[in-house]
């Protein structure tokens, strides 16, 4: 028996420009909370679980949770750190030097990053001397940050901080903030405080994962309760401007299965490039500010649900085992939804030291070190973590020559090369 908690709240309207009449896209059910994972002699039954269901407002075009459950609920012991995949970090490596070149930004300059994790992104600023302070409410990830030199505060961002820190020392350069608006239930409180922060003058630079590619390539496992909006450039501009910000430029990026990176100013600060009303049109095109666009993502996603289950049930029938590799919070959406768990897959193995050892919500699964692999050569992998394919594909270049396969999920379930 599994219990629907009552710790969510349900938004009583847009969380963008608050319309009351949303649509519905695709309801999941009830999940466990994707980064809860589990000690191994906690029991599964009494996990809680809440309501993971997502709208989109006709108004706006902003795609949403209906249900919010508590961010110091979700982010107080958190497992996830950047650092742990040399993409991200070298990523924010090569942002941070386009930045610092492009902002002329020197030791008089000041950066600020939102949800700076464990300082796999200001680190690098902090190389070439430029003043940076993070911030990052998850108290066990901001120590590593500190431990790591890196000034950090410990707090949800939100207008108050914003308004101390422009008293303190007034408005900085560059504000960062990597996949962080997603999570925010306040989503006008957070702008208002990133306007106060750059002032007139500052840069906003902001990764979201993108609406688009969550539809195309049917990536529903990005959908889970720290993800409360998903956004197209067409909401986010509405929601910007109407918190005085205009969006400047914006560029689409392949990182966690495609992703927007915004530029964001003080409204009239800048003119804004081409790529902005580029994107937009586009998305009209597309349809993606109707909901009739969301309407067959549902049956999609069941399709591939089936498919996997069935590729995997033959697998397992002609004697394979079948382990997973990456313990992603979308790996917990996905074999949560799927509802595959230890009878298909022996173990899941992940690179953080913070999550093995302890199992999989929902589902049980332990989680093992890489490492686990080649020991117990189950011939088939899950890759739970795709958006890191190339990453981990030739990280576990071994595995694969000793005859190992990796089966990707999404966007159609099969056999990599
Ligand atoms: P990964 C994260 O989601 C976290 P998740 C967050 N909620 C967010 O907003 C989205 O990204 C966008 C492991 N790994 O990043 C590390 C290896 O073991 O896809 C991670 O546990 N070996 C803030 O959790 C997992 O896989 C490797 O070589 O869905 C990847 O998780 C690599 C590269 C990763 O995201």
């Amino acid at each position: 028996m599994t219990r629907v908690s009552t710790g969510a709240d349900e938004v009583g309207g847009c969380r963008a420009c608050g319309f009351a009449a949303l649509d519905p896209v695709l309801d999941l059910g009830s999940q466990p909370l994707a980064n809860a994972l589990l000690d191994p002699e906690s029991s599964l039954a009494s996990e809680p679980r809440f309501p993971l269901s997502v709208v989109f407002c006709p108004a706006c075009s902003l795609v949403q949770l209906v249900a919010s459950v508590a961010p110091e609920r979700l982010f107080a012991d958190y497992p996830y750190f950047s650092s742990g995949s040399t993409t991200m970090v070298a990523h924010a490596r090569q942002l941070v030097e386009r930045l610092i070149e492009q902002q002329s930004l020197d030791r008089g300059s000041r950066v600020v990053e939102i949800a700076s994790n464990d300082g796999y992104l200001l680190q690098w600023y902090q190389q070439r001397q430029i003043p940076v302070l993070g911030i990052e409410p998850a108290a066990n990830v901001a120590e590593v940050a500190r431990a790591r030199g890196v000034p950090t505060l410990g707090e949800f961002f939100g207008t108050d901080v914003a308004r101390r820190l422009v008293a303190r020392s007034g408005c900085v350069d560059v504000v960062h903030g990597n996949n962080v608006l997603a999570h925010v239930p306040d989503l006008r409180g957070f702008l208002d405080g990133l306007r106060l922060l750059i002032g007139e003058t500052g840069l906003a630079v902001l990764e979201v994962p993108y609406l688009r590619p969550l539809i195309e390539r049917a990536e529903f496992d990005t959908i889970y309760h720290e993800h409360l909006s998903y956004f197209s450039v067409t909401a986010l501009d509405r929601l910007f401007t109407a918190r005085d910000l205009d969006i400047v430029d914006v560029e689409r990026l392949p990182i966690h299965g495609g992703s927007l990176r915004l530029f964001a100013r003080a409204s009239g600060a800048a003119p804004a490039r081409p790529t902005v009303a580029a994107l937009l049109a586009e998305e009209r095109e597309l349809g993606m500010t109707e909901h009739r666009y969301y309407r067959a993502f549902g049956a999609r996603v069941d399709s591939i649900g089936r498919r996997l289950k069935t590729l995997l049930r033959e697998l397992r029938t002609g004697g394979h085992r079948i382990a997973a590799y990456g313990a992603a919070a979308k790996g917990a959406t996905l074999l949560n939804h799927f509802q595959i768990g230890r009878e298909t897959l022996d173990f899941v193995v992940d690179r953080s030291p913070h999550k093995q050892g302890r199992l999989m919500p929902g589902v049980g699964l332990p989680i093992a070190a890489p490492g686990r692999l080649l020991q117990d050569m189950p011939r088939y992998a899950l890759l739970l973590a795709w958006n890191f394919a190339d990453e981990i594909l030739e990280q576990q270049s071994e595995y694969r020559r000793r005859g190992g396969r990796f089966i990707v999920p999404l966007p159609e379930p099969g056999l990599m090369p």
